[in-house]
């Protein structure tokens, strides 16, 4: 049976109204070239092939996001009445309705969660200093001593779930929620330059060729839109060797 009907055999999806048809989800987001937190829930969906509606949003449209997130950020998933308006605790929402968010075996599932939960409260240095900046490739001049320690502690994770649980994902045989959590990382160290050696490398490739990224990749790509804050950020960190995304907006 294919991964995505036995994920949704386990846990059906709810229905409306007593078996009226399934109940959809919308995924709020941003833009795809710079949004690495809308990235997380965006690429575990397709990886599981739940189906859900996207409303990709413009980063900095004044009050735009409080129409629809509490927070006022993305990503945002609505289901019914409900709203969910962070990429963890839509993880979770997703894990409650679907199998194969986290991984079945429980000494993996507790590292993925503890992986994803450093993820979503750490490695602080690299998200500021290595913006996600998905078509855009930097030569970086000097890493800052914080984010090369965010790197290594980053590439320790990978080998450590890699060895541990055996791949070619983080926590094993499926791809799961702490693969999508490190999706956006993956498009960072591409973009920065970092290189990885051994299994963790591997696995970054591997990351990188996944359908769901892929699909984000060419759609961040097709983007015309620039956004100053990120761009004069991108330019900090060093010198632009390549600009794979469409022109920019006149
Ligand atoms: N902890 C939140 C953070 C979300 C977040 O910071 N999102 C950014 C987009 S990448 C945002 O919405 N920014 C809007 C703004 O700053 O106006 C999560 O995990 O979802």
């Amino acid at each position: 049976m294919e991964r995505a009907q036995l994920a949704n055999q386990r846990h059906p999806l709810p229905r409306e109204g007593g078996g009226g048809r399934a109940v959809s989800y919308t995924l709020h987001i941003a833009n795809k070239n710079y949004s690495s937190w809308s990235l997380r829930p965006w690429a575990l969906l397709r990886a599981l092939d739940i189906p859900f509606a996207e409303r990709l949003h413009r980063l900095g449209a004044a009050g735009e996001f409080r129409s629809f997130s509490p927070s006022g950020r993305v990503p945002c998933l609505e289901d019914g009445a409900t709203v969910v308006w962070d990429s963890l605790a839509i993880v979770e929402y997703l894990a409650e309705r679907h199998a194969g968010v986290w991984p079945a075996d429980a000494q993996a599932r507790a590292w993925a969660r503890c992986a994803c939960a450093e993820m979503h409260s750490g490695f602080a240095a690299l998200r500021n200093l290595h913006g996600m900046n998905v078509g855009v490739r930097i030569a970086v001049s000097q890493r800052p001593a914080a984010v090369q320690a965010d790197i290594a502690r980053i590439v320790a994770l990978w080998q450590q779930g890699l060895t541990r649980f055996g791949g070619p994902w983080l926590a094993g045989k499926e791809f799961c929620a702490v693969d999508a959590f490190f999706a956006p990382v993956a498009f960072r160290f591409r973009t920065y330059g970092v290189t990885p050696d051994g299994a963790a490398g591997d696995y970054l490739a591997r990351l990188l060729a996944h359908p769901a990224l892929i699909e984000w990749e060419a759609a961040a790509l097709a983007e015309d839109f620039r956004e100053a804050e990120h761009e004069a950020e991108l330019a900090s960190a060093g010198r632009v060797n390549a600009d794979f995304r469409a022109a920019p907006r006149p």
